[in-house]
């Protein structure tokens, strides 16, 4: 007798978020690819990168997004554009 198998990936496989890092400071931006093992060379698992396009900003402000500090992409005062 034989059940009928789920679709479900459950294999003991331990599947990540793996985001495409286009600038290469380790950060990844967009949708993820959810996998057991990295789509490619420019995959971390670390997202939110919110300038994927510059490798000196990553992430939002560690506190909130409001301290003055250059690694974010918030923190100065600069128009869009
Ligand atoms: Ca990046
Ligand atoms: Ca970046």
């Amino acid at each position: 007798m034989t059940t009928a198998a789920t679709s479900q990936a459950d294999d003991g496989l331990t599947f990540n978020d793996w985001y495409l890092d286009s600038d290469g400071d380790t950060y990844g931006a967009g949708i993820p690819i959810n996998d057991c093992q990295s789509p490619g060379a420019n995959y971390v698992l670390q997202g939110g990168d919110c300038d994927d396009d510059n490798n000196r900003y990553h992430q939002p402000g560690r506190n909130g997004g409001l301290q003055r500090v250059d690694d974010d992409c918030g923190s100065t005062r600069r128009t869009t554009g």
